[in-house]
């Protein structure tokens, strides 16, 4: 089926609007980016996080709008930053979350991602995808955000140097969830 209305990606960060913008266009979705800094929202739910994101975006450009909320949950750190990555990558960095587990073996993770779409009339829809992996011992160069210590499972290198990154993110498959939603909305 054919996309027949506009469709804006609020977010403040060009990286992950990229990503979207390459996976849903390859799924037949064309987005445009609303370039904005959602309020700092903090709750213990990133399904509770992505409603209001969604709902604070909308209030501002009145469209139709798609927002992401993602999620670094580390099983030893019971969890931790789950809800709170976007602050702990910009206070402690990757530097600070892998001083976190010195020497570890157990550096089990997954990497959350919810897509909140919200048209200001039906209820914030939500899609939400995990992938399971590993933080690294090292810090790989390249990619961005925790790219550079996410192994996923499967794979010997992190998100910066997988060869196709798209095939299996977490990003990727929430997005998958809701084309399928979306095409037969419109
Ligand atoms: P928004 O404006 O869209 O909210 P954000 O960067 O604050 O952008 P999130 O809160 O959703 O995004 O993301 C939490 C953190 O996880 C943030 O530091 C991101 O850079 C990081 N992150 C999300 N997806 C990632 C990916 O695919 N690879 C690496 N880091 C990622």
């Amino acid at each position: 089926m054919q996309q027949s209305s506009e469709l804006f990606f609020a977010s403040s960060n060009e990286h992950k609007f990229e990503e979207v913008q390459r996976i849903l266009s390859n799924l037949g979705v064309n987005i445009k980016l609303f370039k904005t800094t959602s309020e700092e929202i903090q709750s213990n739910s990133l399904n509770e996080i992505a409603k209001r994101k969604a709902i604070d975006a909308f209030t501002k450009i009145q469209k139709p709008i798609i927002i992401e909320d993602d999620g670094l949950f580390i099983n030893s750190l019971n969890g931790f930053p789950g809800p709170y990555s976007s602050y702990a990558y910009d206070t402690i960095g990757n530097k600070g979350i892998i001083q976190l587990l010195p020497n570890s073996e157990h550096r089990d993770a997954k990497f959350v991602a919810i897509i909140a779409y919200y048209n200001g009339i039906d209820e914030v829809k939500l899609f939400e995808s995990s992938i399971p992996g590993k933080i690294s011992k090292e810090i790989e160069k390249g990619g961005w955000g925790y790219d550079p210590i996410f192994i996923p499972d499967g794979e010997s290198k992190t998100y910066a140097n997988v060869l196709d990154k798209d095939k299996f993110s977490h990003r990727s498959a929430s997005l998958k969830k809701f084309s399928d939603w979306f095409m037969h909305k419109h």
